[in-house]
């Protein structure tokens, strides 16, 4: 795994506000200015454009352009993003996200999308089967890629992914996965506390990622639900991020797991029409869910420190509580992302009669990201973190340098997430990560 990276590091990120005016379009990679109103002081700003095509409109697809259309606005960028392609398979479907989303353009074909000379970047926010297609082709076309979690369904698949990723960089072509939960501030200030020493060495990761909405065994058999185009379930969907999310903090990678996984609803309706958000209207007959439902692990640091994690969308009445807290010998630190402005942390220095866990409100300007935003206790929301995410690719295309989590920590995910798949399948016999 590459060095976790630290916000701050991405460039200086002043509290300006950006280029105003609107963006244009302009040919891949070129340095062509950008030119508008930045503050309303009459001021001209100008910049590189970084020309931005994605492909997916559902509920990654927005929450993606999000953070596009945002980010130039709020965080001072070396190249300006331009929106200037979305696509999607149904015409009239994808012009209208196209209108209600901000971006300039719309294609009805992925690869029209990567051969269009104002893209520079390609994001995708499909279903995983597609992701290494897609992912494959537009580095080899000399895009820029940043990629939804779970990189790929596959190991072979990632593996592909990772190997082009490398070839693409020596030619200045980066390539990151989307993992966005280490782009909440919070998250990010739990990354620096850790790597400041102040838990000391590492002894528990206990991570929780539940959710719902699966609850109801009449809910439609979407394409979550299927193996062919999600590769796994709850696994794959939710265990993805949290894998990630605790090797990032403990600056480490796991080494080993043992698991088990049960898939509770074993045939749904099957889904008519478009999906919307995560959901969609069923029809009469029904189908067989192929994936898990729920992921239970444990494993092992190479430090030797130990970790739990429970991924399910059976949880009833947890709408998104990804929680996880590391102990260390000198303290710990909580983060529930359902009080995603808040870091609980005890300092284990402190004399026992006062000490406690006590709650940081991450909202300070000197705390990852905050610098652009809100005063103190102005808090920040879910999308927040896309916006982060594109800062932060943003910065490491204009440096030149491999953004992170990059496609080889995607590929150690999913080797991870293979490992517990196989961990589960022999009664949950430990099984070591493959390297
Ligand atoms: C659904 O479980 C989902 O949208 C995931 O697919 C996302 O990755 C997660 O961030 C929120 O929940």
């Amino acid at each position: 795994m590459g060095q976790p990276q630290q916000p701050d590091e991405a460039g200086a990120g002043a509290a300006t506000a950006a280029t105003a005016g609107a963006a244009v379009a302009t040919g891949a990679g070129t340095a062509e200015a950008v030119t508008g109103s930045g503050n309303g002081a009459g001021a001209t700003v100008t910049k590189p454009t970084l020309g931005v095509g994605m492909v997916g409109y559902a509920f990654m697809g927005a929450a993606h352009s999000q953070g596009w259309r945002t980010v130039g606005r709020v965080f001072d960028l070396p190249h300006q993003p331009v929106l200037a392609a979305i696509c999607g398979r149904d015409g009239a479907a994808v012009r209208a996200a196209a209108d209600r989303h901000g971006w300039a353009a719309a294609e009805t074909d992925w690869r029209a999308l990567i051969e269009r000379d104002d893209v520079d970047l390609v994001d995708i926010c499909t279903p995983g089967d597609s992701h290494a297609e897609i992912a494959l082709a537009a580095l080899a076309a000399g895009k820029h890629v940043l990629c939804e979690k779970p990189l790929a369904n596959t190991v072979a698949e990632a593996e592909a992914m990772a190997e082009a990723a490398e070839a693409a960089r020596a030619r200045g072509r980066l390539a990151m996965v989307g993992f966005n939960y280490r782009r909440v501030p919070a998250t990010a200030l739990a990354r620096r506390m850790v790597a400041e020493g102040r838990l000391g060495a590492l002894r528990h990761v206990r991570v929780t990622y539940l959710q719902d909405w699966l609850v109801d065994p009449e809910f439609p058999l979407t394409w979550r639900l299927r193996k062919e185009s999600a590769g796994s379930g709850s696994l794959g969907d939710l265990g993805a991020h949290i894998v990630d999310l605790a090797q990032y903090l403990a600056g480490e990678r796991l080494a080993g797991v043992s698991a088990l996984t049960e898939t509770f609803v074993r045939e749904r309706p099957l889904p008519v029409g478009a999906t919307s958000g995560l959901s969609t209207v069923s029809s009469a007959g029904t189908g067989q869910v192929t994936v898990d439902d729920a992921a239970l692990f444990t494993g092992r640091f190479t430090s030797g420190a130990l970790a739990s994690f429970e991924a399910t969308r059976y949880a009833t009445g947890r709408k998104n509580a990804l929680r996880i807290e590391l102990n260390g010998e000198r303290g710990s630190l909580a983060f529930d992302l359902e009080r995603l402005n808040e870091l609980s942390y005890h300092d284990g220095a402190e004399p026992a009669a006062h000490a406690g866990f006590r709650r940081i409100l991450v909202t300070e300007p000197d705390h990852p990201y905050l610098e652009a935003w809100w005063p103190p206790g102005h808090g920040l929301g879910y999308e927040h973190s896309f916006v982060h995410q594109a800062r932060d690719l943003v910065h490491a295309i204009a440096e030149g340098r491999e953004p992170q989590p990059s496609f080889a920590d995607g590929l150690q995910v999913q080797r991870v997430l293979a490992a517990v798949e196989e961990s589960a399948e022999k009664n949950s016999v430990y099984t070591p990560i493959a390297v």
